[in-house]
């Protein structure tokens, strides 16, 4: 028996504890530890009962992902699960924390099921590209329903035990201490003389379904299901567990689990889910650096984005003051807070008493009247190196000593502006995403002197306003936008080689881009793009560069917000414009750009992401991005690149560097060194056959 399971007895109830910190993953020993402690549970003559019960912080949170992708070992999950079933005495599971995917199904293997109120239980398989592949997909519809548990795994939410004991997935809930409960639950179930409840012998209810149900079903989640594999996966299970005997439908279910776990999807989305908590660790920053304490913040710029900054903290209980440069500025930007805020009362996704709240915890001013006790000063103006210069200085004069001044700066050296400063070390960047309520993510830009303790505050407070946190170094554009700029550079020159700006956006699209470069442009606002072009001093001596885009604002056509940008708007759906069409031929006739309108998809794909990949290599051997992980999550987190491709860095290492490298040589030959020769790590990477993963577990 494996020490991370283990076997005791209270009286005539059988206690099996798992101990597999930190989450109680089903890794081989704890499978081999189950199968062992169930073995010696079904001999034990003095046993009635058994209760499964974990130590640490939760319940089994699922399957050990770090095993998936290696070939599986025996015993296999299902396997221990079938056997833990067919005991002949009751076994009851005991559930604290989050009971997740293959711990949920171990869970449901089992005969019966208490929990403690604040538990949660899940089948989040979905998130990372698989299905429940314990036979999850055949139980679950069996205790709750087959609509319930297709809304559970599609959506991969998990449930609170309230509502998992309404709706039957749990049988007792438990309050006070669990393994007490749970002994007393299974001592009752025995004086009751109650037999062990096989789910897989019983049917799935399918008395509020009908023929048309899975194909609704399908219609109702396309949107939010596009492009990813393993949702269709799911419901095909489903059907299977209505429509096929328990055993065929098993074998179904496995058949389908097997082709998710071998899909690049899987793998990118397990690759993501290792990033996401990579990032939030900084090598010279250990989780023990002390913070300092942000009680209220203030942010100066009352624009689209200070505003959702302000809510963004209002909504997790911390005051912030807008600072305004008049009343009718301010005024407006208050407005706009309180708009927000009443959509979201109206669409009943918060309470009116809420909003009251949270409007509570946001004043105004138009000096710098109620700053100076703040602890988190943000600037959110506009992208001018002078402007922001100027308010660090007057910042540097009114704010307390220790508090942080952050800029939410989306290209500019953070250290000249701390500079402007007495004390660059309170200094970092906070470059949020627009729109910030969607996008996750928060680049946080780290100057030669930012103290330890402001990035660790900083990445503490991103987490709890529910911002996904990159740490990065100074450049002009950080990791995010400086990638960007030559995708969006790759949709520019091909626009001017006579691809229309819709076919690049549908091909992006596509690949599964929310959106393609030219639609999210005119979201941004061209003219903005044209000031980042003037801002940046160091860009590439090419006259094409972004030169279409320059003239759509001559013409006034700014984007969205003008109604006429690189699409023309009736509405905020994009229609291709005659007007764009013509500038681009003029200016590539200007220019001397040959026309080659009818290239393929496939090159309209590498031109926009190999670009960026190599930007991305640059941007590792400078040091900017601590890990190419981090690079994966910054774009899936602020710029609407599907989970399903794990991030370009790990879409490069997916189609392969070398080939790649080929194809950006075959990219050099035709248009020159500018943009197209590879970056040196990328260009080593390949030659030696390895990948970025390689290089960053040589660099760890
Ligand atoms: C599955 O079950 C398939 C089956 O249907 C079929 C099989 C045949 N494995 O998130 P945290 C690590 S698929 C390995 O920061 P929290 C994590 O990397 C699985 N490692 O903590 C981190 O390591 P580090 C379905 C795991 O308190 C540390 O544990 N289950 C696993 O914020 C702490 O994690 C899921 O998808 C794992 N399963 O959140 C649940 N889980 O410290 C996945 C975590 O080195 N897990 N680690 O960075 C979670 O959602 C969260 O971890 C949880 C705790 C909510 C449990």
């Amino acid at each position: 028996m494996g020490d991370v399971v283990s076997y005791s007895r209270e009286g005539e109830i059988a206690v099996i504890t798992v101990n597999n910190p930190p989450v109680n993953a089903l890794s081989l020993p704890v499978r081999k530890g189950l199968q062992d402690c169930f073995r010696q549970f079904a001999q034990d003559a003095e046993a009635k009962a058994a209760v499964l019960i974990c130590d640490g912080r939760t319940f089994i949170a699922g399957a050990d992902i770090t095993e998936f992708g290696k070939p599986p070992e025996d015993p296999w999950l299902p396997k221990v699960i079938h056997e833990m079933e067919a005991c002949e005495k009751v076994i009851v599971a005991a559930i604290h924390g989050t009971a997740l995917g293959g711990g949920l199904e171990t869970a449901m293997g089992c005969h019966y099921r208490c929990a403690v109120p604040s538990a949660q239980i899940g089948l989040p398989e979905v998130t990372l590209g698989l299905l429940p592949g314990a036979t999850g997909t055949q139980r679950l519809p069996r205790l709750i329903g087959p609509k319930a548990a297709l809304d559970a795994m599609v959506s991969g939410r998990p449930m609170p035990a309230k509502k998992a004991h309404a709706a039957g997935a749990i049988d007792e809930l438990v309050e006070g201490d669990l393994k007490e409960g749970a002994i007393a639950y299974a001592k009752k179930l025995v004086a009751n003389g109650a037999k062990p409840r096989r789910l897989s012998e019983e049917s799935v209810d399918t008395s509020d379904i009908d023929e048309h149900f899975f194909a609704e079903y399908r219609n109702s989640i396309a949107r939010q299901a596009r492009g990813f594999f393993a949702p269709e996966q799911i419901i095909k299970c489903v059907e299977a567990a209505v429509s096929l005997p328990y055993e065929e439908a098993v074998k179904r279910e496995n058949e389908l689990f097997m082709e998710c776990m071998m899909s690049s999807h899987s793998a990118a989305q397990r690759h993501l889910f290792f990033a996401e908590r990579a990032c939030q660790k900084v090598l010279d920053v250990p989780a023990d650096t002390p913070k300092r304490e942000v009680k209220k913040v203030a942010v100066i710029g009352g624009g689209t984005m200070g505003g959702g900054i302000g809510m963004k903290f209002a909504n997790v209980g911390i005051p912030g003051v807008l600072k305004e440069i008049n009343d009718e500025a301010l005024e407006r930007g208050l407005g706009i807070i309180r708009g927000n805020y009443e959509n979201t009362v109206k669409k009943g996704r918060l309470s009116q008493e809420a909003m009251d709240q949270c409007m509570d915890l946001i004043s105004g001013t138009v000096d710098y009247q109620g700053i100076d006790d703040c602890d988190l000063i943000i600037e959110a103006v506009f992208e001018n190196m002078a402007l922001k210069k100027e308010i660090f200085g007057e910042l540097d004069k009114v704010a307390k000593k220790g508090a942080i001044l952050a800029s939410n700066t989306s290209t500019l050296d953070i250290d000249e502006i701390a500079a402007c400063t007495s004390r660059p070390e309170d200094v970092i960047g906070w470059h949020f995403f627009a729109p910030a309520n969607v996008m996750t993510l928060l680049e946080l830009v780290r100057g030669k002197q930012t103290a330890k303790d402001v990035i660790a505050t900083s990445m503490a407070m991103a987490k709890k306003i529910r911002k996904t946190a990159v740490l990065v170094g100074v450049c002009f554009g950080f990791v995010g936008n400086r990638m960007f700029f030559p995708y969006q550079r790759e949709a520019g020159l091909m626009m001017l080689e006579g691809v229309p700006a819709d076919r690049i956006d549908k091909v992006a699209y596509e690949w599964g881009w929310a959106m393609g470069p030219n639609g999210v442009a005119d979201l941004s606002g061209l003219d903005v793009l044209v000031k980042v072009k003037n801002e940046w001093t160091e860009r590439p001596d090419d006259p094409a560069l972004w030169v279409v885009i320059e003239k759509l604002v001559e013409k006034g056509r700014m984007g969205q917000k003008t109604k006429a940008g690189i699409f023309d708007y009736s509405g905020r759906a994009p229609v291709p414009s005659a007007e764009t069409a013509a500038i681009a031929k003029a200016e590539a006739e200007r220019l001397g750009i040959e026309q080659r309108p009818d290239i393929s998809d496939e090159e309209i794909i590498e031109r926009l992401m190999y670009s960026m990949i190599n930007e991305g290599a640059l941007i590792l051997e400078e040091g900017i991005a601590m890990r190419p992980s981090d690079i994966d999550v910054v774009f899936v987190h602020g710029y609407g690149m599907p989970r399903y491709r794990g991030g370009p860095m790990h879409y490069g290492d997916a189609v392969g560097l070398d080939k790649v490298v080929a194809a950006m040589e075959k990219y050099r030959q035709r248009y020159g060194d500018m943009y197209w020769k590879p970056a040196p790590l990328l260009a080593k990477l390949a030659k030696d056959g390895k990948s970025f993963d390689d290089w960053a577990a040589e660099n760890a």
